[in-house]
């Protein structure tokens, strides 16, 4: 049955860290797993928890996109971090990291050969099998929170409606029902992984991401917000910045959709 209720224990016993994930909370509905931990109200404090929707009745992708997860299939799931010296560093790159992790993981586990669209789209045979949503609430210029939002299709075998990319999922790609519980696990043991490795080597991760991103060198398309922009996919930054070689210079680009022309 690829419809059954995810199994707490057997995520449990498949989790291998210190802190992520540790504290979990586990809701068969929520309005976005996202807004549950940006919540003022909510007691969850705890630095690493994790909180894990069967459905969101206003899952959010960027730029108020929506997210849309069938009830019961797939893994979507926020991690929160409240204790942020540990990535204060790093906090530009953090989005690319998660999403090398999803894709490490993916194939890892599965043998699946993934593509990393910039900023964290994580795409196999150019379809998109999940997204990623970084987002941060601060009181003065101190950051307080950071909260990290996955949507992984899983074992959705069909989507319906229109999609930009068109959407896939492991299932889809393997043949296969997969075990969400031991892909949620390798998902948090990989990413605390990183976490560490990040302090010490941001340059290693940012050479895999790269190494994953096949539409490094080629020309491309950045919409944002309505306006186009066309140059060359000339290198990733350190901070995590898209270099695009336009015909009169290096531009930066910190936000937007990408595609190759
Ligand atoms: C993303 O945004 O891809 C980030 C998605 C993050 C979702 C997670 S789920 C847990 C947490 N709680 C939340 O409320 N959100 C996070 P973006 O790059 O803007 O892409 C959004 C676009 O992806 C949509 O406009 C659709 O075209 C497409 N899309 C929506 N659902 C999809 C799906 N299940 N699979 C593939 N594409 C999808």
């Amino acid at each position: 049955m690829e419809d059954k209720k995810f199994n707490i224990e057997i995520f449990d016993i498949k989790l291998d860290t210190q802190f992520i994930g540790r504290n979990f909370y586990y809701y068969d509905e929520l309005d976005s797993t996202n807004s549950f931990l940006m919540d003022k109200k909510f007691g969850a404090k705890e630095n690493g928890c994790v909180v894990l929707a069967e459905f969101q009745t206003s899952g959010r992708g960027r730029l108020e996109r929506t997210w849309e997860s069938q009830k019961n299939l797939n893994l979507t799931f926020s991690i929160l971090f409240t204790e942020l010296e540990m990535i204060e560093n790093s906090l530009s790159i953090l989005n690319l990291a998660t999403s090398l992790v999803v894709a490490q993981s993916i194939e890892n586990l599965f043998q699946l050969k993934t593509d990393l669209k910039w900023p964290n789209d994580i795409l196999i045979k150019e379809k998109k099998v999940a997204g990623i949503l970084l987002e941060s609430s601060s009181s003065g210029s101190k950051l307080n929170k950071l909260i990290i939002g996955i949507g992984l299709n899983v074992n959705q075998s069909k989507f319906l409606g229109e999609y930009k990319i068109p959407p896939t999922s492991i299932r889809i790609e393997s043949r296969s029902i997969i075990e969400r519980e031991r892909v949620l696990a390798e998902i948090l043991n990989n990413h605390e992984a990183m976490i560490y490795k990040l302090v010490d080597n941001p340059s290693s991760m940012l050479n895999d991401w790269k190494n994953k991103c096949s539409m490094l060198g080629e020309k491309i398309c950045i919409e944002q917000n309505g306006k186009l922009i066309y140059g060359v996919f000339e290198d990733i930054d350190e901070e995590g910045y898209l270099l695009l070689r336009t015909k009169k210079k290096i531009e930066k680009i910190n936000f937007g959709d990408v595609s190759v022309i």
